[in-house]
């Protein structure tokens, strides 16, 4: 039996409160490597999740009461924990959704770098003093909310579940994490690591449909802060549903991100960068952050794409628990058809497949797809407007710098851009204009902790990775005090 089918069996058939009741159904897990289900995951039904919440409440309770000192330390103790079985992680992430176990072990690595960095702000979530006379002045306090419904996306399982819920436990929340039903196993994992080691109910696990358990967190009146992240309409759905209950919500949500290219650039590193800015590696290009449309400077536009070509053929494709593959298969297969549909529309739109976006030689089962680079891509087409979360790249071009910035903040996303010059004029100049919550000055698509992450237009709303998380993950309370 392998591990994911230990995982996959364990997650359905041992049950502690913190990890998803038994349910009634259940959803199978599917190896995308080889199309095989190898276990279940409860689907776990409204009353299942309203358990979970009278849990969390009673936790999150006892939690709140501790110092944020004693809390810090015993999230870095969970750390210790998740180090021991930091690579047994990462094969169940590399097995559950495809990604190559080189990218999932950077994963676990990031995962305990961002509970160490959020452990280590415990005391920033401080309030003011606001002096007024000598005998009455205001104060405020910063408190917990009390649970936080922590929903994720597929394609990072276990960062998300440790990076994604370090900031509101640290600020004394507990919190019900909610994985993709594509991708749940290391979160439930993740979670039993706590087992005797934070109060029961401060770190839970729902798992299921996001119609049913999704929602159901989103809709519960005892879960006044919702954390999001996946696509635009399933985010607009959050907010719909959390609006009955005015709930403080935030949105990590798609993107469609240009590389800019100016013609200075030191060629080679720049379509090397190209490829990192992809995430093909990490995750088969299933990023919200990756730079998926290059708006290149239309006298390298030729040497730029041919250098860009050559890459991308060379990546290792294949089984992704290989150590030396790069690339493995998109993660389930309703969205592996969405991203062959994509390649089927960029030709019928009358772009110019140069390479890519077939079944690899040799690769007989399995979701993989050779990553594609499309060429004459007018900004109109769906390929340069829609988010395709998978390993298509489309090339545009532009003469001048204000056709570049209309090109760029031409789509409905503004998450990320990463402009390449040499010009530093040309790099602020270029990413004032830009309409995107990071940009990267020739940078490669890493983000260091500390450096806030969030997206305008319809990316999203809030910031992550930062200070700016963990205090809103508090609701700060003024209080007037008058000395009489
Ligand atoms: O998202 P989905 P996916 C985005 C990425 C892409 C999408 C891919 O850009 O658009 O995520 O991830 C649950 N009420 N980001 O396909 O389908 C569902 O079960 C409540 C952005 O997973 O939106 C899953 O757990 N929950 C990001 C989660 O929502 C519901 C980083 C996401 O599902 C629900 C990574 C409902 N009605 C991906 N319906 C960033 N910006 O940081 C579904 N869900």
């Amino acid at each position: 039996m392998t591990l994911a089918q230990q995982d996959a069996s364990a997650a359905s058939s041992t049950h502690r409160d913190d990890t998803p009741q038994q349910a009634s159904s259940t959803l199978p897990v599917i190896n995308p490597a080889t199309e095989e289900q190898i276990g279940t995951i409860p689907a776990n039904t409204t009353t299942d999740v309203a358990a979970a919440v009278e849990r969390a409440r009673e936790g999150g309770r006892e939690w709140a009461s501790y110092s944020w000192r004693r809390r810090c330390d015993l999230l870095l103790d969970l750390g210790r924990r998740l180090a021991d079985v930091a690579d047994d992680l990462a094969l169940t992430d590399t097995i559950d959704s495809g990604n190559p176990i080189s990218g999932m072990r950077h994963d676990a690595a990031r995962a305990g770098e961002e509970l160490r960095y959020f452990s280590g702000l415990g005391g920033e979530a401080k309030g003011d003093t606001i002096p007024w006379t000598a005998s009455q002045f205001g104060v405020t306090m910063r408190e917990p909310y009390g649970v936080v419904g922590r929903i994720t996306a597929y394609n990072h399982p276990l960062l998300y579940a440790v990076g994604k819920s370090a900031a509101p436990l640290v600020a004394g929340n507990a919190v019900i994490l909610k994985p993709s039903e594509h991708t749940s196993l290391s979160t439930i994992r993740f979670v039993d690591l706590a087992a005797g080691l934070l109060p029961e109910g401060v770190l839970s696990v729902v798992t299921g449909t996001g119609a049913e358990a999704g929602n159901a967190l989103v809709e519960h009146p005892g879960v006044p802060r919702i954390a999001f992240t996946g696509g635009v309409p399933t985010g607009r759905a959050v907010l719909r549903a959390a609006a009955e209950h005015i709930k403080h919500v935030s949105l990590e949500l798609g993107g469609k991100n240009p590389m800019v290219v100016f013609p200075d650039v030191d060629l080679p590193a720049a379509a090397a960068a190209a490829v990192s800015g992809m995430n093909l590696r990490r995750s088969t290009g299933q990023s919200c952050q990756s730079t998926s449309r290059m708006l290149v400077h239309t006298s390298i536009a030729q040497e730029f794409t041919d250098r860009l070509v050559t890459l991308v053929d060379a990546l290792r494709i294949g089984d992704p628990q290989g150590d030396d593959v790069e690339v493995g298969p998109l993660s389930f297969n309703e969205h592996y058809q969405r991203v062959l549909d994509y390649v089927e529309v960029g030709k019928s739109e009358g772009a110019t497949l140069v390479t890519g976006g077939k079944r690899p030689v040799g690769l007989d089962r399995g979701y993989y797809l050779t990553p594609a680079v499309f060429t004459d891509v007018d900004p109109r087409m769906r390929i340069a407007q829609e988010e395709i979360f998978g390993p298509i790249i489309s090339v545009l071009t532009w003469t001048d710098v204000d056709q570049m910035v209309e090109l760029a903040n031409g789509v409905e996303y503004g998450l990320t851009a990463n402009v390449w010059t040499r010009s530093l004029t040309s790099a602020f100049q270029a990413t004032q204009r830009l309409d995107a919550g990071m940009v990267w000055v020739n940078g490669e698509a890493t983000r260091p902790a500390g450096v806030p992450f969030g997206g305008f237009k319809h990316s999203g709303i809030g910031q992550e990775g930062s200070l700016g998380e963990l205090l809103g993950y508090t609701r700060e309370k003024s209080v007037i005090i008058n000395l009489v």
